[in-house]
């Protein structure tokens, strides 16, 4: 065990936050740092979204934060051990009551507090260590998505009030996920345990707007089914308030499923096709289409640009799901 990995065992739950982490978010150039020497890119313009008055109350009294989850990249504290790059993380699970809407509170089981989690995110080749300490009442664990030994696999309950260190090489390149792996497994993630990982390809992909959206179910009244879906968890939130994207801009959707109990949700932008890059598993698309289906914990990366302005939709075809709170508009501008 290495000195830093027996440091943070010994320092425990008190000690985990003086690991500190980094919250990278980039306002004009796209998401990607420039501790590894990595060219610096062209410059992206993300357009200002002044939040109107509804979005600003609703972000403060749910106590959820779909912009934050949008293009917010937590690249974790970056080091260098034996000439390669580390990179902690620190990950607590903990329980809130959050208001999905005017009369709807429900408990969360999650990450850092927020549903989604952090999306956290490497390079391919990074030695990930994640700091995870449950405060959250039940047992849980952190599953990451992706290649490690069995040994790093997150299934084995931690229980509350414990910590544990899960480390492993960032690989393949992706766009990966992670969840509690606690039974039920669709309970706990149901109630919000999750997030996304990303793990970008050792040659960068061109500069983008880059932006995630993980869907997400709610069962609200604990029968097995979901009343309730959103986007980045709060449902309707970006019909509220329309996500503000450059027209004639590559726009690159970082899109999660994790809606458990419906067995797959399609994706669907108007008025527009995009390219499919399949568990952001390759560098050209394979695919070109305006929706694509996803089973439980699929997730693509999309391309596209708009050629005109205005407001478009984006939703699950599966309408009943879109209308139960998975809709949101993109507000093209100029
Ligand atoms: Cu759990």
């Amino acid at each position: 065990m290495d000195r830093q990995r027996r440091k943070i065992l010994e320092l425990g739950l008190g000690g985990i936050g003086l690991i500190g982490g980094a919250i990278a978010c980039s306002p004009i150039i796209s998401n990607r740092n420039n501790e590894n020497n990595q060219p610096t890119p062209k410059k992206i313009v993300i357009p200002p979204m002044s939040l109107n008055e509804a979005a600003q109350t609703r972000i403060k009294t749910s106590g959820l934060d779909p912009i934050a989850a949008l293009r917010e990249f937590d690249y974790g504290k970056v080091s260098q051990e034996n000439g390669r790059t580390v990179r902690e993380f620190e990950l607590t699970a903990k329980s809130k009551t959050v208001k999905l809407n005017a009369s709807t509170d429900f408990i969360t089981w999650n990450v850092n507090d927020r549903v989604p989690g952090p999306t956290l995110r490497a390079t391919e080749g990074d030695h990930v260590r994640i700091a995870f300490s449950n405060q959250a009442g039940h047992a849980h664990s952190l599953h990451f998505h992706g290649e490690h030994a069995s040994e790093m696999d997150g299934v084995k309950p931690i229980r509350n009030g414990a910590a544990t260190i899960y480390e492993f090489e960032a690989k393949p390149y992706g766009v990966h996920l992670y969840h509690c792996h606690v039974a039920p497994v669709a309970r706990h993630i149901g109630k919000g345990l999750y997030g996304m990982f990303i793990v970008d390809p050792p040659t960068p992909r061109p500069p983008a707007d880059e932006l995630v959206l993980i869907m997400g179910g709610y069962d609200i009244d604990g029968d097995g089914r979901n009343e309730m879906y959103a986007f980045n968890g709060l449902p309707h939130f970006y019909m509220q308030q329309p996500i503000a994207v450059q027209q004639n801009q590559l726009l690159r959707l970082y899109v999660l499923n994790m809606i458990e109990f419906d067995p797959a949700a399609t994706f669907h932008v108007h008025a527009n096709i995009f390219q499919v890059y399949r568990t952001g598993r390759g560098m050209t698309p394979t695919e070109e289409t305006d929706v694509i289906t996803m089973g439980t914990a699929e997730r693509h990366i999309l391309e596209l640009q708009y050629r005109f302005t205005g407001k478009y939709m984006f939703h699950p075809h599966q309408d009943a799901i879109a209308e139960a709170g998975c809709m949101g508009l993109f507000n093209v501008v100029a």
